[in-house]
């Protein structure tokens, strides 16, 4: 009888214990780091893995993305709105400060929180975080090469493949109003070569470069290649053809 009576305080004394702990925090207050499930980048939009309050009482929830959803933008309450994170992923969670994996980056390791070195950086906080992916590795948050598809010659207006995208499978005459003279990157999974315009196909428009002294009518980026284009190219771009690559002395000729 004496053994039972001892087992049943102290079962009992756990009990409070637990309850105490369970009823430390006000109602409507959130502790750091909360709300996030294992293997979720969880975003929260105040220090240290808190929520601000949103005038409704109850403490909002942390926005939280598995490891195989990387959205080009948030919804209005999110944007620019990521103080602090737990990227409980086995994934890199890269931040980028423009929407479509632009602008700023930050490299977040897997398994960590935005504590010490992993704060969130003072130029990400002054853009604000606007999308995020996930990679295998650091260095892939560098580059958005890999959303280029088979078959298509993709644009991107950021350099090293990052921001807005477009993939295309022929020729282009002109470039719309939205492309022209702003193309950064290029990667050409097509099997022909792309012959790039500094005009319209019809415009006898052509590069210059001044060391050496030269005129291009072309830029050509061949088939399986990416680069990032530099000056005179770079901004500049507007209209290409592909070229089937069956006459090499005339590649990309006009
Ligand atoms: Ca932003
Ligand atoms: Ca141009």
């Amino acid at each position: 009888m004496k053994i039972h009576f001892k087992r049943g305080s102290l079962i009992a004394s756990v009990i409070v214990l637990l309850g105490t702990l369970f009823t430390a925090s006000p109602a409507g207050a959130n502790t750091a780091y909360e709300n996030c499930d294992d293997n979720r980048l969880c975003l929260y939009t105040a220090e240290s893995g808190q929520m601000k309050p949103d005038g409704s009482g109850s403490a909002p929830l942390p926005r939280t993305y598995e490891a195989h959803i990387s959205p080009p933008g948030y919804p209005a309450d999110f944007e620019n709105a990521t103080i602090s994170f737990w990227n409980r992923t086995g994934y890199w969670a890269c931040l980028y400060s423009e929407s479509k994996w632009g602008g700023t980056v930050q490299a977040v390791p897997p398994l960590s929180k935005a504590d010490g070195e992993n704060e969130l950086s003072p130029a990400m906080k002054a853009a604000g975080v606007s999308s995020h992916k996930f990679a295998p590795s650091m260095a892939l948050c560098f580059t958005g090469y890999e959303r280029c598809a088979d078959g298509y010659l993709c644009l991107f207006k950021e350099k090293n493949g990052r921001g807005e995208m477009v993939m295309l499978a022929n020729d282009v005459t002109t470039y719309a109003p939205t492309w022209d003279n702003q193309v950064e990157s290029v990667r050409n999974r097509t099997d022909k070569i792309a012959c790039f315009r500094p005009g319209t196909a019809s415009s006898t428009e052509k590069w210059t470069t001044a060391a050496p002294a030269a005129t291009y009518s072309r830029y050509l980026v061949h088939a399986g290649d990416l680069t990032n284009l530099t000056a005179p190219y770079a901004d500049s771009i507007s209209s290409h053809h592909l070229d089937p690559n069956s006459d090499f002395d005339e590649d990309c000729k006009p």
